[in-house]
């Protein structure tokens, strides 16, 4: 297929790589020139880069961008060819997405949103996990793509749902990170050695993929981006605006975000989320 890929950040990058690689005929365009893919066609604008092709993959930081890259002076909308599908992989508010999906409609185009759960090790090994909110005809046409650079796609509801489940699900991750953090703080406060703790944690109920991923790299300190904790902190802002909207109360989301302001003040935000660990230790004087 010809597809139009923008947004080559940490995860659009082997996103669109892992598309060339199963064979597709790709144009790519990042806002800072200079980010390339082997095998791709570098575009100058997005209405460049959708110009002809059948789909136009979007993996961008925030709502703000998408309606940039959509809708914005040479945006993709401009070259968009009837019948083209823009798929979304940003996390962004379900409702800004369900509109930009009304605005894409209205072009003769389809939409959908297909946020993505994997971080940087799930792009760039295609084991992401793409979380879709779409017309069923549309997802199973898109089926082959998302099995090029993931290992499954579920399609949740029509537009928007994709986000909306993307969201209860970061949800989860950001609270279960943060239980291990504090955990882990209280252990060390404590003296208890990490290792048999660890081994215990691995035994035990309280053992979850989110631990799983993140203790490598916890336990070595190595607090380098998979997930940079801005991006996280922007996704914790779309949760509670999200609850807002829908008159629900996420008290420990609230106390969450608070933490996250602590370690953004420390100047932690390009590093990975799991980098509240130094916040809280710090909070304990266990640094
Ligand atoms: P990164 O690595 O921060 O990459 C973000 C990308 O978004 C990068 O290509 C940026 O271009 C681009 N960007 C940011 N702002 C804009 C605007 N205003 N217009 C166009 N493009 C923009 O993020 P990830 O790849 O980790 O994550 C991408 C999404 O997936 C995000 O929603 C996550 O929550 C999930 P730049 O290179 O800065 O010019």
């Amino acid at each position: 297929m010809r597809i139009a890929f923008l947004g080559l950040g940490i995860m659009g990058k082997p996103m669109a790589e892992n598309l060339v690689k199963a064979g597709h005929e790709l144009s790519v365009w990042n806002r800072t020139p200079g980010k390339k893919v082997d095998g791709a066609r570098s575009a100058a604008t997005p209405k460049d880069a959708a110009k002809d092709v059948d789909i136009v993959w979007l993996c961008v930081s925030d709502t703000a961008a998408v309606e940039q890259t959509l809708f914005g002076k040479d945006g993709a909308i401009e070259s968009l060819k009837p019948g083209a599908i823009v798929v979304d992989s940003s996390t962004i508010l379900p409702g800004a997405s369900a509109k930009f999906a009304e605005r894409v409609r209205q072009k003769g185009g389809d939409f959908v949103d297909a946020p993505v759960t994997g971080s940087k090790v799930g792009a760039q090994s295609a084991q992401l996990i793409f979380i879709v909110g779409a017309k069923q005809e549309t997802f199973d046409k898109l089926q082959p793509l998302f099995l090029a650079m993931g290992k499954s796609a579920v399609r949740v509801g029509e537009n928007g749902k994709g986000l909306a489940a993307k969201l209860s699900m970061n949800l989860m991750i950001a609270l279960t990170f943060e239980g291990f953090a504090e955990a882990l703080v209280l252990a060390k406060k404590q003296d208890v050695d990490l290792e048999p703790l660890m081994s215990l944690i691995n035994q035990s109920m309280v053992r979850s993929g989110v631990v799983d991923y993140k203790a490598q790299f916890v336990l070595s300190r190595d607090f380098s981006a998979n997930f940079p904790m801005r991006l996280m902190h922007k996704d914790i802002h779309l949760m509670l605006e999200a609850a807002r909207q829908q008159g629900v109360k996420l008290p420990a989301l609230e106390t969450v975000d608070r933490i996250y302001e602590d370690a953004k003040k420390q100047g932690y935000s390009e590093m990975d989320y799991a980098a509240t660990l130094m916040t809280l230790e710090k909070l304990a004087g266990v640094a």
